[in-house]
């Protein structure tokens, strides 16, 4: 099993250290390379990911740099084109601001549970789940949501896109979701594809902390489009899954420049 850790970093200059180092022995164990994937980040992220990057080399790690940002989805679509092509089985997802914890995953590598299931997503609003700094506000309409989508996709929805999931390649292989937004609610439609094409999807319980990290969810406005997106799968299902439903008026082709990588993984 080849296993692809990938990790979407958009100005986290100060988190990304904090990310880099929760890759002990133990977790290195499971996984074969880490894609820090910078989306044009204006602040020291790239920096500060090389400089730990140099002094670990104990990280099979590659840096790659996006040719233009292409959003929190986009860089998605760069980091499942890359686990395609180097054919990995399997790609996690981690955010690159230090909110999650990739220890939340062991659990499901341990016990090989991924194996039953096309996807695992780490679920904020989990029983088991430990979530600080979120207001009771963003708490509470988040599990509105869940609830609304699980009407709708027929299962428990537990979280709509956290920071830590887990997909087979194989449930990847026919780009379904090269047409989905660039934006943050890519993993909505993650959701949506998940009961259109019939994907095995369970959650874990994770931790998850906003502490110094900045949220660029723009809740309101986010919170329609979503309601629109899940209104339009309701009525159109597959022809709305099928359709471009990404919204960034630029033609991207999801390229980039790898600006790191640690020389022995070639020379092996
Ligand atoms: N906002 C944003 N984040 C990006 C982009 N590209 C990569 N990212 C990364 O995607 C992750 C998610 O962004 P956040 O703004 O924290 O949004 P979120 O995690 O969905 O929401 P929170 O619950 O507030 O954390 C972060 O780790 C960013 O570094 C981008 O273009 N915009
Ligand atoms: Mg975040």
């Amino acid at each position: 099993m080849k296993t692809l850790v990938f990790i979407p970093s958009y100005n986290c200059e100060k988190q990304i250290t904090r990310v880099l180092k929760q890759f002990n022995s133990e977790v290195l164990n499971y996984i074969d390379e880490i894609i820090l994937v910078n989306n044009r980040s204006t602040d020291k992220t790239e920096k500060n990911a090389i400089d730990y990057a140099r002094s670990h080399k104990e990280l099979p790690i590659k840096i790659l740099r996006n040719n233009d940002n292409y959003g929190l989805g986009g860089s998605h679509k760069v980091a499942f084109k890359y686990a395609l092509k180097n054919k990995f089985d399997y790609i996690i997802v981690l955010h690159g601001d230090d909110q999650g914890n990739i220890k939340d995953i062991l659990k499901v590598l341990k016990s090989e549970k991924y194996k039953e299931y096309d996807c695992c997503l780490g679920a904020r609003f989990h029983k088991q789940s430990r979530i600080e700094g979120y207001s009771t506000f963003r708490t509470f309409g988040n599990k509105v949501y869940n609830s609304l989508f699980s009407l709708v996709v027929r299962y428990k929805v537990k979280d709509l896109g956290s920071g830590l999931n887990m997909y087979s390649t194989r449930m990847l292989k026919n780009k379904f979701y090269m047409r989905f937004p660039n934006d943050l609610t890519f993993n909505y439609c993650m959701i949506l594809a998940s009961n259109y094409y019939k994907h095995r999807v369970c959650f874990f319980p994770i931790s998850w902390r906003e502490e110094d990290q900045i949220s660029n969810v723009k809740m309101i406005n986010q919170a329609f489009k979503v309601l629109g997106m899940l209104g339009k799968y309701i009525l159109y299902k597959g022809k709305f899954i099928k359709s471009n439903i990404n919204n960034d008026k630029n033609h991207h082709d999801y390229t980039y420049k790898i600006v790191y990588e640690r020389e022995d993984v070639y020379d092996k």
